[in-house]
């Protein structure tokens, strides 16, 4: 066994005592050395019990190098040739409390003695003792020993405190302290991160005001002393109590030895102990009583950490939590108990046992003792889920056959405000009526009177969500009919829409809704009547084809640009078409274009620019890419749609007619190819005039190719493009290769594969629903 094993004394120019060598004081009662706390390699300088109750021996009653640790085993304690006490390592040496103590002026030497203490005295040559230079007593860390001092030296200024520390395996300074009043009462105060947290009140006849009972062991004799010099609390035992101290542990409270408590107990909230100061906490607490509770498992979710979770105990993590009216749970962020992580929001906590097990600490609140009334909620919550679950399953059996007369009757609460009574003659029922509300309701019969029973002879065609009549209303006003399928369950959604909507809208370029029917189960839409149907009829059938010179197509350019420029900009509702195509634009007597079918349109908010749609509707080849891709609906989404018609305008060609999907090209492919190679005016439709203005051709198709751009931001807004369209002057911006260039590249399989196109080259996929994502 090394020699100094067995030493109390460490002399100067003695060897250093190693890190896994000990000092032991004269009768061993104390013993001090070198140690790790659990879970870490630090290795600090402390002094330990050294008893036969091996419990007292655990905990350090005093540590040299708290902030400071040596991160490996080369530390080693001595006296330099200055007589001052040092802790060096490999790597030079560490800051600690030694280094308050002054040169010795001769010779020095330091003792642990039996009390505990750690004395650095001087030595006269002949080998007696001199005056004592340094003591540890005088710098304590959080346990306060018989003989130790609380309380301030005026004299020197120097205070004696004790200061917790951080966690029960970190010895750091910790963020309580505790010491004599600094203003010269004679009171102890404990602070915490420096604001007063607990008063003793004043010493009188033996005791403190707020701690009555200072100790419970009989036999410890506490005096407070009190002169010119100093003031201070310090106490004494029976040589046979050797063990009793009393410490301040990483919550503030004074503990006895492994005793319970004594004084410093302040709870969070409700009553406080003598002594303890309210904190201040969100006023969304009120007067509740709020306390959190323990519970050890592990969590998946991340919580909110913080930045200074190096030096954060527990309580400092509690105080987060309690300080954030959303926080219902906390915990430390290491296994040493630092660092603070909260939580908000519910999180998955499991208790089965598991490596990553953490205590996390619950917010309990007065509310929750009511534990009856949470129970009825609950109850009720449960029941009130059961039965939506029922309903929904219900409604959705009856959705299966059919329309029927709950979901009518539903319907029509819902579009009460919109629509207005009719009379069997087609004629609202008085003039107040007309004015607030522009949608009739009209009568199943009137319905079938105008269009003779719904015969074939006048069916017009099939739109989206079923038929197409014509019909003529008593008073000769010829109207169209769209009639929502029976079993058709999609349609109810867009028929709902396309009320509520239109009947807020009114321009000279949308389609006018004049009313509706809902009766049993038919779902009626009438409109003004468009005597020169589509323009899909007029650009590409053959036979009707040549009808359509430059100028008419140059008015539906206008119309629609600025129809759906009021819907973007100009209308009451921000409104996002989101099927914009040929077939939906309607052409009245004089050839002006009437947009149609708002049944997909989608409201966008004041502030809303961009949303994102789990309900990809529209028609492939219109459709922009991050629409058809990602469902992210905007105005650019029209812009899109608009650059296709325009190009479908100026060729006479549908997108997807001639140029298939399996070909290389569509018809954008097509026309970015010619403005490549500078023949842009070949793609004109070769049935117009060739007297038709060039410039405005190649103006309609730049502006179309700037449109079909890939990216959003590269396309014009609505407003831009009626400026571009309506300035000839204005020079334009040279469009960069735009979207669905490539019909073979990956962006487009990976479209194909989204939306699952039927693999038909010549027929135009009029409407594809997709509710994935
Ligand atoms: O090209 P079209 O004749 O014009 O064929 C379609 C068909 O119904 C299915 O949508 C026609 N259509 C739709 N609404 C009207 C309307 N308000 N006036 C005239 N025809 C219409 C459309």
């Amino acid at each position: 066994m090394n020699p100094a094993a067995y030493a109390d004394t460490i002399l100067q120019g003695q060897q250093p005592i190693k890190d896994w060598e000990s000092l032991y004081s004269a009768n061993k009662l104390f013993r001090l050395h070198f140690f790790s706390p659990r879970n870490s390699n630090s290795r600090y300088l402390g002094i330990f019990y050294n008893l036969p109750s091996k419990s007292l021996n655990d905990e350090a009653v005093w540590v040299a190098n708290r902030n400071t640790p040596i991160q490996d085993a080369s530390g080693s304690l001595m006296i330099d040739t200055n007589g001052k006490l040092k802790i060096t390592y490999s790597g030079g040496t560490i800051p600690s409390v030694f280094d308050s103590s002054p040169i010795a002026s001769i010779n020095s030497s330091a003792t642990l003695q039996d009390d505990g203490n750690f004395v650095l005295t001087e030595v006269n040559p002949d080998g007696s003792m001199n005056r004592t230079l340094w003591q540890s007593f005088d710098y304590p860390t959080d346990t306060f020993l018989p003989g130790m001092k609380l309380g301030v030296n005026f004299r020197t200024g120097h205070r004696w405190s004790l200061t917790s520390w951080i966690s029960k395996q970190v010895p750091s300074s910790g963020s309580f302290t505790i010491g004599g009043d600094p203003n010269g009462t004679s009171q102890l105060m404990i602070w915490w991160q420096g604001n007063v947290y607990w008063t003793s009140g004043i010493w009188r006849n033996g005791h403190f005001d707020n701690a009555p009972k200072l100790s419970n062991y009989d036999n410890a004799r506490f005096s407070y002393i009190s002169n010119e010099n100093e003031k201070y609390l310090t106490y004494s035992v029976n040589k046979s109590d050797v063990g009793t101290h009393l410490k301040i542990d990483t919550v503030g409270i004074i503990t006895e030895g492994q005793a319970a408590a004594s004084f410093g107990v302040c709870s969070l909230s409700g009553m406080l102990d003598a002594g303890c100061l309210k904190r201040a906490y969100p006023q969304c607490w009120k007067d509740d009583d709020f306390w959190y509770e323990s519970k050890t498992g592990h969590i998946f979710d991340d919580g909110y950490r913080f930045d200074e979770n190096y030096n954060m105990s527990l309580f400092d993590c509690q105080d987060k939590c309690a300080q954030n009216c959303s926080c219902f749970a906390y915990a430390s962020l290491t296994l040493n108990g630092t660092g603070c992580e909260i939580w908000s929001k519910d999180l998955s906590f499991y208790t089965s046992g598991s490596p990553m097990n953490r205590e996390v600490y619950f917010l309990q609140t007065g509310r929750a003792r009511k534990w009856w009334i949470w129970l009825i909620a609950s109850l009720s919550g449960i029941l009130l889920l059961a039965f939506s679950i029922l309903c929904y399953f219900v409604q959705r059996k009856l959705r299966v056959k059919g329309i029927n007369e709950a979901e009518t009757r539903t319907l029509l609460n819902e579009l009460e405000d919109t629509i207005t009574p009719q009379s069997q003659y087609g004629k609202p029922r008085d003039k107040q009526d007309k004015k607030l509300k522009q949608v009739y309701f009209y009568s199943i019969e009137s319905i079938a009177m105008a269009t003779n029973n719904f015969a074939a002879a006048n069916k017009l065609g099939e739109g989206g969500f079923g038929p197409v009549y014509k019909g003529m209303l008593p008073g000769g006003q010829e109207i169209a009919i769209k009639r929502l399928s029976r079993n058709s369950g999609q349609g109810l959604r867009e028929f709902k829409n396309e009320i509520l909507l239109i009947a807020k809208l009114q321009h000279t370029n949308l389609v006018r809704l004049l009313g509706c029917c809902i009766e049993g189960q038919e779902k009626i839409l009438v409109y003004e009547y468009m005597p020169n149907k589509s323009l899909d009829f007029s650009l590409f059938d053959s036979s009707t084809r040549e009808l359509l010179n430059w100028t008419q197509r140059m008015n539906i350019i206008d119309g629609v640009a600025q129809g759906l420029l009021y819907l973007h900009k100009y209308s009451r509702l921000k409104v996002v078409h989101r099927d914009l195509k040929a077939s939906n634009i309607l052409l009245d007597h004089g050839l002006n274009p009437k947009i149609s079918d708002f049944g997909m349109a989608k409201i966008f908010g004041v502030h809303e620019s961009e949303a994102n749609t789990n309900r990809i509707v529209g028609t492939y080849g219109y459709m922009s890419p991050e629409y058809a891709i990602k469902g992210i609906v905007s105005m650019k989404t029209d812009v899109f749609s608009f650059g296709v018609l325009l190009l479908e305008i100026v060729s006479g060609k549908k997108n997807y007619s001639s140029y298939c999907l399996e070909r290389p090209l569509n018809l954008i492919g097509y026309a970015w190819e010619l403005w490549m190679e500078g023949r842009v005016l070949e793609l004109m439709d070769s049935r117009l005039d060739n007297s038709s203005p060039k410039d405005e051709i190649r103006r309609c198709i730049n502006v179309g190719l700037l449109c079909v751009q890939d990216h959003p931001e590269d396309r014009p807004s609505m407003t831009d493009v009626v400026y571009m369209l309506t300035k000839d002057t204005v020079k334009l911006p040279a469009p960069k290769q735009p979207a669905f260039f490539i019909e073979n590249g990956a962006r487009a399989r990976e479209a194909k594969r989204e939306i699952s196109l039927e693999k038909n080259c010549t027929n135009e996929l009029s409407l594809s629903v997709m509710e994935a994502r």
